[in-house]
């Protein structure tokens, strides 16, 4: 068969676009390439429905070799007893808890989205909020989770369960308050840590899983894995709350959490990304992940003061982990117009709602800037500085083509210093 150029002249524009770029998506990263070539292997040949060990195929020794090594090395990252690496994404995993967990129509608690909440935590146009009845707790005027309404939106409500987690929050969580507020409700505690489980992994951020009964993942954010989903919980538990798998039977948590997934929510599992996720485990095994964490935790904060030094209004003044939530009110700029604009300079963020935002999110009056992939691909805490001095140059100048497309060519430059997958072409 004649190679289809057709699609490998697309793959290989978007390397270059990746490469000539400023990611600063919060939720993007680049894979090593070890974990891109697992992900195109012949795994990907094979059906595998089940778990090792108890599948519907024939012909899966190898798979199961693959998964379970998988599964082994992530319980090791997070000190975990049990793990699922098979959700297909993030909000498959958080499809699967919700399915394990709850009964169509009962209440749980979640960060609200537009205070930087995830779709999959009861948002209305989401199954999360379509199937079960949400109920939201935001952020105080000083933009950290109000754990006061937390509380007491707990104590009048009683839901279920309670989400802590974020896909636009630049704090770190208060775990241990959020479970004694469950406890004294009764409620079952879910922390969605997509997007800072890299840094959790090293110990730089608070520890969900002595707190929170079940803990979510995607894998190819701070994680630096496939795209992916993985659940865990550090310690099984027989659960209190009587919940039954489909035929009625009392389980253990780990059994209803794997029964949810398949056959739950998912068919076949995945078992090239398995093998890619495993891959990328072993990478946040080595000791070099840390130095990794240390600076994207180190780079964040440099692009924070830089921001703050040009007049910018960040959402809680500052960060605890890889990204900033800027509210651009006082520029007179809209979230929309900001990320269309530094696009043309290469420079990809995302347009965010900030909290109390007066736009549709559509438009927003923010963005959210993150700094996993520029980590990866070298930069360091003085590089911030350049990259900010870019942003801020586009954004004074919306208008002025001019200056906009000097901006690209400077960054196309500046990129040169950090090559991503120099092996390929
Ligand atoms: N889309 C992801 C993010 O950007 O945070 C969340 O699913």
């Amino acid at each position: 068969m004649q190679k289809d150029n057709q699609v490998f002249d697309l793959i290989k524009k978007e390397l270059e676009r990746q490469r000539h770029g400023i990611e600063l998506i919060a939720s993007e990263n680049f894979t090593s390439l070890q974990v891109m070539q697992a992900m195109g292997t012949v795994p990907t040949n094979k059906y595998a429905e089940g778990y090792p060990g108890k599948r519907y195929y024939g012909g899966c020794e190898v798979v199961d070799e693959i998964e379970t090594l998988a599964i082994d090395r992530l319980k090791k990252i997070f000190n975990c007893s049990w793990a699922n690496v098979q959700p297909h994404s993030g909000a498959s995993a958080n499809a699967a808890v919700f399915l394990a967990v709850m009964k169509a129509g009962e209440k749980f608690l979640g960060l609200d989205l537009s205070m930087g909440g995830h779709l999959t935590h009861g948002s209305p146009a989401n199954f999360s909020g379509k199937t079960y009845q949400a109920i939201h707790y935001g952020v105080t005027k000083d933009g950290i989770v109000d754990y006061d309404q937390l509380e007491a939106k707990a104590k009048v409500e009683k839901p279920k369960m309670i989400i802590c987690g974020a896909s636009a929050y630049s704090r770190d969580w208060d775990y241990k308050r959020i479970r004694a507020i469950a406890d004294e409700v009764g409620a079952i505690v879910f922390a969605d840590i997509a997007h800072p489980a890299g840094l959790i992994a090293k110990g730089l951020l608070n520890d969900p899983f002595d707190h929170c009964h079940i803990v979510s993942s995607t894998t190819h954010k701070t994680l630096r894995g496939p795209r992916g989903g993985i659940i865990m919980l550090r310690h099984d538990f027989e659960n209190p709350w009587g919940l039954k798998d489909p035929k009625g039977n009392l389980r253990m948590m780990s059994s209803l959490l794997d029964l949810a997934v398949f056959p739950g929510s998912q068919g076949g599992p995945l078992e090239h990304v398995i093998a890619a996720k495993a891959v990328s485990f072993g990478e946040i095994l080595d000791e070099s992940f840390t130095a990794y964490g240390k600076q994207i935790i180190n780079n964040a904060q440099a692009m924070a003061n830089a921001f703050v030094i040009r007049g910018y209004n960040l959402i809680s003044n500052g960060t605890d982990n890889h990204l900033m939530l800027i509210d651009l009110r006082n520029k007179n700029l809209t979230g929309k117009k900001a990320q269309e604009t530094l696009d043309k300079a290469h420079i990809t963020l995302n347009k965010n709602a900030v909290p109390f935002d007066d736009k549709s999110p559509f438009v927003t009056s923010g963005i959210r800037v993150g700094v996993p992939a520029v980590t990866t691909r070298g930069m360091l805490e003085a590089h911030m500085e350049t990259v900010v001095g870019f942003i801020d140059k586009v954004l004074l100048n919306a208008d002025d083509e001019k200056i906009i497309s000097e901006t690209k060519l400077a960054v196309k430059e500046f990129m040169a210093q950090f090559p991503l997958y120099p092996e390929l072409n």
